[in-house]
């Protein structure tokens, strides 16, 4: 985003680093850990891994110019190294064609990819002609060969259906294909932030192995290497479907209009929308097997309960990964409703795995009653690799009469009734009833309430608690922070509300000191594992802690709806239950050292084409259970201190502005009580339903709480407020508001 007089970080620009060399304690091997749990292994003909003491020619320039992260507010991290795949390999002690590896050594730097700038980056690199001599010469002294393809996309930056971004490039179907004429053991390596294209998989008989490596962070060479030598067995599996080609996705027709895009696959994303898939959702292999037997099976008021045993039936170590899923009336695809990741087992041995299921877990939206109901009918249970595997039946459920668990309002409805609603709902003022003046020092001491205290408040000062700062890198925090909220005028100061810092990103704190960098969050989810996820996050929290950040703009947790979507690196799947216990296990690692995570972007953020503007249009039933779902989970099962408003409209309402997104659904239905905050500028825009409230004064309506980073350019016209709700603002609803931020800060 460049806008003349905001700062360079506003603009995209990235700040160099300054101090010292830091990592946080335990934070290399963590990032390392992921990152051997994130790969997943998608096809091992002969065994062809792990490499054993044969030689090996590493082809693809990435194995050098190695893609770490994606791009945008989500990769701009400086860590104190990053791991190549080069290096992981060299460090590991493979024996590797040096030969090979010095001569793309020496194209590499005369062919430095193009950094590109905000929004303009460079999906994939060029990759090196391989001489025929060359791969004689390496073909003559190496049993295998791994072919590395780089790919990455990000922020403001949708991929495109095009070769070099969806589609491999000519030169890299050319190296394939000297490749796998060269070599009868072909190895391919997926360094990439999400789903390509994979037609190219069938035209080469002899690529035997094919790993996705994901972009995972600064420890990357040495994870891959972990999976490659076998010191780790693979054990990631997909968080999102790989299809046949692109038009087999439910979204393929209806992604990318840079307007609005109608979500006409309802309910059907990834593999709800699949009979069958190339790779299908948590579909992944290791070097080993596993058996998964259902011990016992119980149904409790509010819970189904399932105890499993796997075992390793192999003859290597590995983790395995126990997946059920629910069968629910009405629908013809099975669910994804419980997972756990086993530790490390050795051949033979066995680890048993609960399975706790809530009832409301197979619950349905029923647009008619505006509730969610667990539907009478039959439902069945299956522990399965895939959501298309019946394998193992793990048990069954009659129920005798639709059961509703929660009554809704619908949020999609028109104008009139939501006018009605806002009317009836606006907040009274909270009166002055202590003369003597307050300090917020006074209201943490208990000496005076918080309403006291607002009570006190003028309305300028309630209107400038309810922003930011004015803009990105604020000299009043961390160089490269991303905005200060609080006591940002001198007034606010004399009452002594502190400064609240944020900073991005999922991946990694995003200011000009050190950092660690994490896996991409997709990487992340294909873990499975949320202890280890709890353990990597919790990193990020040491790093915060080290540099007093206060809020991490993080995770990002948006559904994949969509391969091409530009930042489904950052998120985490296209299934709301695992998008939704990730999201859990990495607030609670973020909030583990009194940090707060603000979980993004709420909601429909499913693609970066025109991100500010675009309209994600979705009927009520797939926007609850699909789109708000994770957001829904990580909030009743984490308590995320922030969330953060996406820049899109839903429905034609942009989401900084959705009463009924914010005010009915999170606070009215999901009881939400932390702090709520746009993401980073917003549009403006009058309210349909009081034409007189507009712009900061529509967005408190609304229940945002904090404009970030708070600049009033853009002719904002700030606030006005008086006793006619029909035109103003009422000091109830700024008094409200103000209750949410000084809450916030109060309980950080
Ligand atoms: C916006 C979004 C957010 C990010 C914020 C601050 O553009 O990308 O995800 O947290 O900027 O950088």
């Amino acid at each position: 985003m460049s806008e003349a007089g905001l700062s360079p970080l506003a603009q995209g620009i990235s700040l160099p680093v300054e101090g010292e060399k830091y990592n946080s304690p335990g934070s290399i091997d963590v990032i390392r850990r992921a990152g051997d749990e994130a790969i997943v292994l998608l096809k091992n003909d002969d065994e062809v891994l792990p490499i054993k003491d044969e030689r090996v020619a590493v082809f693809g320039r990435c194995q050098i110019n190695t893609f770490f992260v994606g791009y945008g507010s989500g990769g701009d991290v400086k860590p104190t190294r990053k791991v190549s795949i080069l290096d992981g390999i060299k460090s590991a002690g493979i024996n590797y064609d040096t030969e090979l590896a010095r001569a793309y050594k020496a194209w590499c730097p005369d062919h430095i990819p193009d950094e590109g700038t905000w929004g303009k980056w460079p999906f994939s690199f060029p990759e090196m002609p391989v001489s025929d001599e060359l791969m004689q010469a390496a073909s003559d002294s190496c049993e295998k060969a791994v072919v590395v393809i780089g790919r990455a996309a990000g922020e403001d930056r949708d991929n495109t259906l095009t070769k070099g971004s969806f589609f491999l490039t000519d030169e890299e179907e050319a190296l394939l294909e000297k490749v796998d004429k060269a070599f009868e053991n072909v190895i391919v390596l997926l360094n990439i932030g999400g789903p390509i294209d994979f037609t190219w998989l069938k035209k080469y008989s002899n690529l035997k192995g094919l790993l996705i490596v994901w972009q995972l962070g600064q420890e990357m060479g040495h994870a891959v290497a972990d999976v490659l030598t076998g010191r780790v067995s693979p054990s990631g599996h997909l968080a999102q479907t790989i299809a046949e080609k692109y038009d087999d996705y439910p979204s393929a027709a209806h992604f990318g209009d840079p307007d609005s895009n109608e979500y006409k696959e309802g309910v059907r994303v990834g593999y709800r929308g699949l009979k069958e898939a190339l790779f299908p959702f948590g579909y992944g292999l290791s070097y080993t097997t596993f058996d998964t037997q259902v011990l016992d099976y119980k149904e409790t008021a509010h819970t189904f309960e399932f105890r499993t045993e796997i075992t390793n039936t192999g003859k290597r170590s590995g983790k395995g990964l126990v997946q059920l899923y629910a069968t629910i009336p009405g629908y013809d695809f099975r669910t994804l409703v419980g997972y756990g990741k086993s530790d490390e087992l050795a051949p033979g041995e066995s680890e048993v795995i609960l399975l706790p299921v809530k009832k409301v877990q197979v619950s349905i939206y029923d647009t008619d009653s505006e509730s969610f109901v667990i539907q009478k009918g039959f439902y069945e249970f299956f522990i399965g690799d895939t959501p298309y595997d019946t394998t193992v039946k793990a048990g069954q459920a009659t129920v005798t009469d639709d059961i509703v668990v929660q009554k809704c309002e619908s949020i999609t409805e028109g104008s009139e009734k939501l006018k009605e609603r806002i009317h009836d709902r606006l907040p009274a003022p909270v009166e002055t009833i202590v003369q003597e003046q307050i300090s917020f020092d006074d209201v943490r001491a208990g000496k005076y309430s918080l309403d006291d205290f607002i009570a006190q408040m003028t309305p300028a000062e309630l209107s400038d608690l309810s922003r930011g700062e004015g803009d990105m890198d604020s000299p009043n925090a961390i160089k490269g922070n991303a905005g200060v909220f609080g006591g940002i005028t001198p007034a606010l100061k004399k009452k002594d509300i502190p400064i609240i810092n944020t900073s991005d990103g999922p991946s990694g704190l995003r200011v000009c000191r050190y950092s660690s960098l994490l896996p991409i969050g997709t990487a992340v989810a294909s873990t499975w594992n949320r202890r280890l996820t709890e353990e990597l996050y919790s990193s990020e929290a040491d790093d915060m802690k080290h540099y007093g950040v206060d809020v991490l703009l993080g995770p990002g947790m948006n559904i994949q709806r969509n391969p091409l979507c530009g930042r489904n690196f950052e998120y985490y799947s296209e299934d709301p239950y695992l998008s939704g216990m990730t999201a859990t296990a990495a607030v609670r690692g973020i909030q583990s050292k009194g940090a707060a995570a603000c979980i993004k972007h709420f909601a429909c953020n499913n693609q970066e084409t025109n991100r500010y503007r675009n309209s994600s249009d979705v009927d009520e039933k797939t926007l609850r259970e699909i789109y708000l779902k994770p957001f829904e989970i990580a909030i009743r099962e984490s308590s995320p201190k922030c969330i953060m408003t996406s820049y899109n409209q839903i429905n034609g309402v942009w989401a900084h502005y959705n009463y009924d997104l914010v005010k009915t659904v999170l606070r009215k239905e999901w009881g939400y009580e932390g702090l709520v905050m746009t993401d980073w500028w917003m549009q403006l825009a009058d309210s349909p339903e009081f034409p007189g409230v507009k712009n900061n004064a529509y967005r408190i309506r609304a229940g945002v709480n904090i404009l970030m980073p708070g600049a009033l350019t853009r002719g904002d016209v700030g606030f006005v407020h008086d006793s006619d709700p029909e035109n103003y603002l009422t000091l109830g609803e700024l008094q409200e508001n103000a209750r949410y931020i000084l809450n916030f800060i109060l309980l950080r």
